[in-house]
């Protein structure tokens, strides 16, 4: 069972699991490489499993971006157990790593929230190129094949080429969106989102917002006041704020986050761009250090390059099960 999707999804989502986890698969080949290649090395040069391999295993969780921390609690962990039970040669290592990351990736699973008055309201937020607005538009095409009515909103009023990349998101999923002008107010066209929302009785109300505003005071304020306006139509929305972040900027994401984490609310993670880097152990230190679920992945540009993130997939895929 996929224990990230959100309520109701989960049986509709159940037939295309095999496609799931080979889409991961593809998605996270190149991290899958590297580390499976320096894992390979260890097994094969090790007949025994000492502190050189254990310390190579290290850097190499490193190099897959899982972060120097979280490579560093894996390994203690791993050191442990090599101390007590020996581990006896690599593929036992191997599964043990395994054990160790799913673990990590799991710990801060959350159930899906019970939506008990609707719209279901999912903010999406994040640093400008992270991927919002995509995957806004990709979330659109995910809930309508659901069956779900939605609604998009173009809160990202700060730049004109935001709204028009939304429209045509709303086109190609065949989705109305809600705008205003360039320059108006985020929380405005919020409210008018709501209303329409309500109005047509939507099951799921999308709300792109802006990466940067004049200063990082600004629109960390604006989201909090977007968050307000929400909770003032809906208490117990909004039911998602989704922070974007981009895999290819790995660890360097990770202070930026903290930020978006503290002030915007945010319940749970979409990692972009999982295709073509080899930096997708990042996943891994994004659970640990921000100790949120990572809902989805984006693995491409087009309508369906989203998958439900699934930790036991996701490892396995990681590890080349
Ligand atoms: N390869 C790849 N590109 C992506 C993915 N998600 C977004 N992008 C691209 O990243 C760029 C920035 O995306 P955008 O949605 O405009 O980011 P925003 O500024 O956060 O709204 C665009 O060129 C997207 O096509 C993904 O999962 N994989
Ligand atoms: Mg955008």
């Amino acid at each position: 069972m996929i224990q990230t999707l959100f309520g109701s999804l989960k049986e509709a989502e159940e037939p295309k699991k095999r496609g799931i986890f080979e889409r991961m698969r593809e998605a996270v080949t190149r991290t899958r490489e590297n580390l499976s290649q320096s894992l390979e090395e260890i097994v094969a040069l090790t007949i025994e499993i000492d502190d050189k391999a254990l310390d190579e295993l290290e850097m190499s969780l490193i190099a897959a971006d899982l972060g120097v921390v979280t490579a560093q609690e894996i390994l203690s962990a791993l050191r442990e157990r090599a101390l007590n039970h020996k581990i006896r040669d690599g593929a036992e290592l191997k599964q043990m790593l395994r054990v160790e990351i799913k673990a990590i990736l799991d710990a801060y699973a959350t159930p899906p929230r019970v939506v008990e008055q609707a719209p279901e309201v999912i903010l999406l937020v994040g640093v400008n190129g992270t991927g919002k607005t995509t995957t806004s538009g990709k979330l659109a095409a995910w809930y309508r094949r659901m069956g779900k009515t939605v609604l998009l909103c173009a809160a990202d009023t700060f730049r004109a080429a935001a709204i028009e990349q939304l429209e045509i998101w709303g086109q190609r999923t065949g989705v109305e969106i809600i705008k205003t002008k360039q320059g108006g107010d985020p929380s405005a066209v919020l409210f008018d989102a709501l209303n329409a929302a309500k109005a047509r009785s939507i099951d799921v109300l999308l709300v792109d917002t802006a990466g940067r505003l004049h200063t990082k005071n600004d629109l960390m304020k604006e989201l909090d006041k977007m968050r307000r306006t929400t909770q003032r139509f809906i208490p117990d929305a909004p039911h998602e704020v989704l922070l974007v972040m981009d895999a290819t900027t790995g660890q360097n994401g990770m202070q930026q986050a903290k930020l978006f984490t503290e002030s915007a609310g945010v319940t749970g993670i979409v990692l972009t761009k999982l295709d073509g880097t080899a930096k997708g152990g990042v996943a891994v230190a994004i659970a640990r250090e921000l100790q949120l679920p990572v809902r989805f992945v984006g693995v491409g540009e087009k309508l369906d390059d989203l998958l439900p993130f699934d930790s036991a997939a996701f490892t396995d895929s990681l590890l080349g099960a």
